[in-house]
């Protein structure tokens, strides 16, 4: 029976770890995933996460199964985190929150949470969007539709086209936002044009589901969370994935979560009874390690801080390598304005290098999307040189 089945396509992100990994070259470069490097080219662990396990190891726990909807601290602190502590959602209980498997499964819940209840919507995501959320929500069973999102003129965001393409959505469509930090473009909406979108979602009867898998590496963790909040205070329904992946290093251990707004907390419980239907058709409840370390940093006031600090050294150590590739690159290739990298935000730069340049970089294993993005937070001070003199080359 197995005999007719074709290769199925290899994801396009990381099949370039693949292919980087089976380069024998000691000085290729890995700028495709979106994984954050420290200024070593090491996947940080950040001692907040380090003490958080020494507390955990101190007082050893059998290791029984959570709740289908996770851990009730963590829960709480992600809605917290999420929507502020002092939010009307939260104070009014009108917030559901489950334990995911990391951003990709709170996608996932909420695709198939949604599909139960709105069968016939169809979903929209910006053009373009991180390639799964496309798969995701299609292997979901929905029609997957884009709206107009970036401008590679401007390298900026085609404003206009969007909004137009909101106000054209038939009333109850999902709509899929970037929450902060624009995967893959890195170019995000200012708080005025967040204002015209939210009232266009909520005029046009629309369902937002906001994905915020970086938050704190945008212009901070409360900046980058405001949009939540807004969402949040404009009333209507809002889906909210969020992802740990990145903010706490933890990208293995598949830390995220689902949080649901519903108009009032007899509501809210009913949709909670839903989604854990859901998680239990799928895993059952979600992994015990991951939840208690994010539980215990967010919940324990030294490690809450140290997390904010480290997480607040990643986001300028970013923004730092946006500065030298711009200044690199200008005295490199006076002739090409690389200036928007720098207005660009969170791990990603949709750079302008065509698919062509991108192969001409993988020749001296410098490894880059097709698409032409590029993971700032993979560059060095090691790696920079390098890096912009092939860019440089291939211009
Ligand atoms: N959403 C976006 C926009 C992402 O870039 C990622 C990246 O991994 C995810 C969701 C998934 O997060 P996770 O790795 O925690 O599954
Ligand atoms: O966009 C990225 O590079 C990250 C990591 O199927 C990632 O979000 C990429 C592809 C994928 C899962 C995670």
């Amino acid at each position: 029976m197995f005999s007719a089945i074709d290769m199925a396509p290899r994801d396009p992100i990381l099949g370039i770890t693949e292919a980087f990994n089976a380069d024998q070259n000691p000085a290729k470069i890995n700028l495709g995933v979106g994984v954050y490097y420290d200024d070593n080219g090491k996947v940080p662990l950040l001692s907040c996460v380090q003490k958080a396990e020494e507390i955990l190891i101190a007082a050893p726990a059998p290791r029984t199964y959570l709740p289908i909807e996770g851990l009730a601290a963590y829960d709480k602190a992600v809605q917290e985190l999420v929507f502020g502590a002092d939010s009307a959602v939260v104070q009014e209980k009108r917030a559901v929150t489950v334990q995911a498997i990391g951003g990709t499964g709170a996608l996932k819940i909420g695709a198939d949470f949604l599909k139960r209840f709105a069968p016939d919507a169809q979903v929209y995501i910006s053009d373009p969007s991180w390639e799964n959320h496309r798969a995701l929500f299609e292997s979901a069973g929905f029609t997957v539709n884009n709206y107009a999102y970036y401008d590679a003129a401007t390298h900026g965001v085609n404003f206009a086209g969007m909004l137009a393409a909101l106000k054209a959505m038939p009333r109850g469509s999902i709509v899929l936002l970037h929450a902060c930090c624009h995967n893959p473009t890195g170019a995000d909406l200012s708080s005025a044009q967040w204002d015209e979108v939210i009232a266009a979602v909520t005029a046009g009867g629309l369902v937002p589901f906001l994905d915020m898998a970086y938050q704190g590496f945008g212009a901070g963790i409360a900046e980058d969370g405001a949009v939540v909040r807004r969402f949040a205070a404009a009333g209507g329904p809002l889906l909210v994935s969020n992802s740990f992946s990145k903010s706490f290093s933890l990208y293995g251990e598949r830390v995220g979560a689902l949080s649901v707004v519903a108009a009032s907390s007899e509501e809210a419980a009913r949709l909670m009874s839903q989604l854990k239907r859901v998680v239990r058709t799928n895993y059952s409840n979600p992994p015990v390690h991951g939840g208690k370390v994010v539980a215990t940093v967010l919940t324990t006031p030294e490690l809450r801080q140290m997390w904010e600090d480290e997480l607040a050294g990643m986001r300028v150590r970013i923004k730092e390598m946006r500065e030298a590739f711009v200044a690199k690159l200008k005295a490199k290739a006076p002739a090409h304005d690389f200036a928007f990298v720098r207005d660009q935000v969170g791990m990603f730069s949709y750079s302008g290098l065509s698919k062509a340049q991108v192969e001409q970089l993988r020749a001296s294993s410098i490894y880059a999307v097709d698409t032409g993005r590029i993971c700032v937070a993979a560059l060095n001070s090691r790696n920079i040189d390098i890096v912009i003199d092939a860019i440089a080359k291939v211009l």
